[in-house]
């Protein structure tokens, strides 16, 4: 048997490099690597990231502490259609790209680049599969313990923080009392605002902050919010991924808010916009996402993160496959009025 167990973990390692091999790739398919990994393509793609970087060599975080870190978020992402363990896998390989292909690197100091790929990692962290709206109209008791605020967005940061907090967990445990200040505080600020509640607000303080006139990286308000920009570009990644991924993770969050649909309809509550699988129009909504969303919040950073090109093109490409999929349907219009697309949120 033990012949068997160590044949078994050659295989593993082998598939699992080699799937590693495209981590440099837009076309890294993270669920090819949660299946040669058994499940685990967080923690695994994680450690191959945080090597590739030596992050933990630079910054003297014990490897096995790491590892026990990763271990207790991989554990504690669930098993709904979109927003478990892969997504967060997803959006720490497009935050990886983002950070080396633009140049990030070369400004970003050693804890922010750390920050920002923590924060990748834990964004998502213990998500139910239901959206803040649908908690808060249920009294979810998360609604009540947050009172109503970035429900989701706080309830992934206090539990992610109380792994971290955890007995050989802690990965800032070795820092400086003022060093592990700044990084909560950051990783703090990046999860936050991908509330996607605030999108719009955030887009606005992007443009005065970061293309304004005056713009400079001293201030560290600056830096945060470009930080927050790389993070909230990670996280809608998958409508600019190559086809079948984009079509894959539209097709999981459809369901996951399908199953909220049904939710809410057993309860007696509203049904939330794109939840209603009886009224939904997949292809439609998919457009809105691209054109008002994600478009204009990647159009808004490519001058300054030459990567974000590729992904505009990957966007364009999905929008042609989406408006293929309209069946009688007019051209979507290009200007709806901001009500509409507050209500896709
Ligand atoms: P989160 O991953 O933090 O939830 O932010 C992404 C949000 O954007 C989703 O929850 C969902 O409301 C919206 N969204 C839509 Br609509 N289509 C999406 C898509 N194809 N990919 C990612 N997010 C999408
Ligand atoms: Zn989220
Ligand atoms: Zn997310």
């Amino acid at each position: 048997e033990k012949v068997e167990n160590q044949v078994e973990k050659e295989l593993v390692a082998t598939e699992t490099a080699k799937v590693l091999t495209k981590i440099h790739d837009l076309d890294f398919d993270v669920f090819e690597l949660n299946a040669a990994n058994q499940g685990e393509a967080l923690k695994c793609l994680a450690t191959a990231i945080f090597t590739e970087l030596g992050l933990c060599e630079k910054l003297g975080i014990d490897k096995g502490t790491m590892d026990a870190f990763l271990t207790a978020i991989q554990a504690g992402y669930r098993q709904v259609p979109y927003h478990n363990g892969c997504h967060a896998a997803d959006v720490l390989h497009a935050a990886y790209l983002l950070i080396t292909r633009c140049f990030l690197e070369e400004w970003m100091t050693d804890e922010e680049v750390f920050s920002l790929l923590v924060a990748a990692i834990v964004h998502d962290f213990r998500h139910p599969g239901i959206s803040n709206a649908f908690l808060i109209a249920s009294k979810d008791p998360l609604a009540i313990l947050y009172n109503d605020r970035a429900v989701l967005e706080n309830h992934h940061l206090a539990s992610a923080f109380m792994e971290m907090y955890k007995s050989g967990q802690n990965i800032l445990g070795h820092f400086s009392v003022e060093q592990q200040k700044a990084i909560r505080a950051r990783i703090i600020q990046l999860v936050l605002i991908t509330d996607m509640s605030e999108h719009f607000e955030f887009a606005g303080r992007f443009k005065t902050r970061v293309l304004g006139p005056g713009f400079n990286l001293e201030k560290e308000e600056n830096r945060i919010c470009i930080l927050q920009m790389v993070l909230k570009c990670a996280d809608l990644n998958s409508a600019a991924k190559p086809q079948k991924l984009a079509v894959d993770w539209a097709r999981r969050i459809m369901d996951e808010f399908f199953n909220q649909g049904d939710k809410e309809k057993q309860l007696g509550l509203p049904v939330s916009p794109m939840c209603d699988k009886e009224a939904a129009n997949i292809p439609k909504q998919q457009l809105r996402f691209i054109e008002f969303i994600v478009q204009p919040l990647y159009e808004m950073f490519a001058e300054h993160c030459p990567a974000l090109e590729e992904w505009l093109q990957g966007l364009e490409a999905n929008r042609g496959y989406w408006q293929s999929q309209m069946k009688d349907e007019p051209q979507s219009q290009s200007n709806i009025r901001r009500a509409t697309v507050n209500k896709i949120l």
